[in-house]
């Protein structure tokens, strides 16, 4: 799949040079990367000037382009270079784009333009799409920066890892490993957890190896959060940074959010040319994908993430591991028992959800899903979210209503996603 973007319009638009991201540089202030661009071109300052204060970026480009204005004599070969710091000081300068672009993962970016050949792809799709070019290695370097603050920032002080509340095997492997991986920088970190209401007790006990420190009063310390970007009683000021694997808000800065089957293959992807990660380490992160992903059937499992499943070699036999650890929701528990076993909550759109999370495997769930829903708002719960395993349909109430998917997912992003579409959300 790529992200192809036209102009600077649609889900994309931020990818172009016209779209309104203005930022400085050496003191200027430049509208579009397009005035930028543009006005590079030239040594004359009245020239430069026009162009900058250009009303849009098409005027801009108009100016630019008039063959009766003397250019800079070796612009030719400085051009690639001209528009690469535009559009990195565009990212860098408007957070909330840079995010965007982060999220796009490893994803092919395309200009579709068939007029041009040389910054985009052309009427053939065969352009050189030297700005896709761009952009993808502006999405490298944004990435490495905040990932370079995050760890500067740490270098600093003590710093406390930690994941979400109820941790799950991706919060705490996640947070495991990634205290393993600030350590190789030199920084103090403590790996921690929240509390011990653990989800899939069973595999975190027989595969944590290492003690943790449990942490419920978040002031005078410093956090990273790894697997859950929102703060949840962490005051701002406190967190560095967040790595998390749901696109869900953008809270906290110095933040790398990115669709990823769990949090702990996000931190392999990020570090596996920096990092030596261990065996033990490997087999920590495919159990965060087991998990996350209901032992690699659900939704959120896709293909880029199968490939670097399979890269990270981790050994695991997943038949035998699902035998002995899937969990799904024992009915013998009592109703609110069990909506705050994979409870979480989210900031959505303004919205704030709290969500619970069901897994049914076998035969006559349908009994207990009616008096599920019915305790739904006793228990402070607006989403709940029912996955059955056998019939891989998932069954999704929010404010009394009922939504169908005809597939598996435990992906919430996913879900509000969908509600954001049917313009519940
Ligand atoms: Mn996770």
């Amino acid at each position: 799949m790529s992200i192809d973007f036209y102009k600077e319009f649609g889900e994309y638009g931020f990818l172009a040079n016209y779209s309104p991201h203005g930022f400085y540089q050496n003191g200027i202030y430049y509208p579009t990367v397009e005035h930028y661009y543009q006005s590079e071109k030239f040594d004359n300052p009245n020239i430069r000037d026009s162009i900058i204060t250009a009303k849009t970026p098409k005027e801009a480009s108009m100016i630019g382009r008039d063959r009766t204005h003397k250019r800079k004599e070796h612009f030719r070969d400085q051009k690639l270079q001209v528009m690469y710091e535009g559009v990195l000081e565009k990212f860098r300068q408007n957070p909330d784009i840079r995010s965007k672009l982060i999220e796009t993962r490893n994803q092919i970016i395309r200009e579709m333009t068939v007029k041009e050949s040389y910054w985009g792809v052309g009427p053939d799709l065969d352009g050189e799409n030297h700005i896709g070019q761009i952009l993808m290695n502006v999405r490298e370097q944004v990435k490495k920066e905040v990932l370079d603050t995050i760890l500067e920032e740490a270098k600093k002080e003590k710093v406390y890892v930690i994941g979400h509340h109820h941790p799950d095997p991706d919060s705490v492997f996640s947070s495991l490993v990634f205290t393993h991986i600030l350590r190789s920088f030199g920084i103090d970190a403590v790996f921690a957890v929240r509390d011990e209401e653990f989800v899939e007790k069973k595999m975190i006990d027989d595969f944590l190896k290492e003690d943790y420190e449990m942490i419920d009063d978040y002031h005078d310390k410093k956090f990273i959060l790894v697997d859950h970007n929102h703060l949840d009683g962490i005051p701002k000021e406190n967190v560095i940074g967040s790595i998390d694997h749901h696109i869900i808000t953008n809270e906290v800065s110095n933040l790398i959010e990115i669709e990823y089957a769990s949090c702990g293959l996000l931190l392999y992807d990020l570090f596996r040319n920096s990092y030596d990660f261990s065996d033990d380490e490997r087999k920590l992160i495919g159990l965060t994908v087991l998990s996350d992903t209901e032992y690699l059937v659900s939704s959120r499992f896709g293909e880029e993430d199968r490939q670097l499943y399979q890269k990270l070699n981790c050994g695991i036999d997943v038949g035998a591991a699902q035998k002995k650890y899937f969990e799904t929701t024992d009915f013998s528990d009592s109703i609110s028992d069990n909506f705050h076993k994979d409870y979480k909550e989210y900031d959505y759109n303004g919205y704030h959800i709290k969500r619970s999370m069901i897994t049914s495997y076998h035969d006559g769930w349908e009994e207990h899903y009616t008096d599920y829903i019915l305790e739904i708002e006793k228990n402070d719960i607006n989403l709940l979210i029912w996955c059955d395993y056998e019939s891989k349909t998932t069954f999704v109430i929010y404010q009394g209503k009922e939504y169908v998917f005809p597939y598996f997912t435990t992906s919430t992003n996913l879900v509000l996603k969908y509600l954001e579409k049917q313009k519940v959300l």
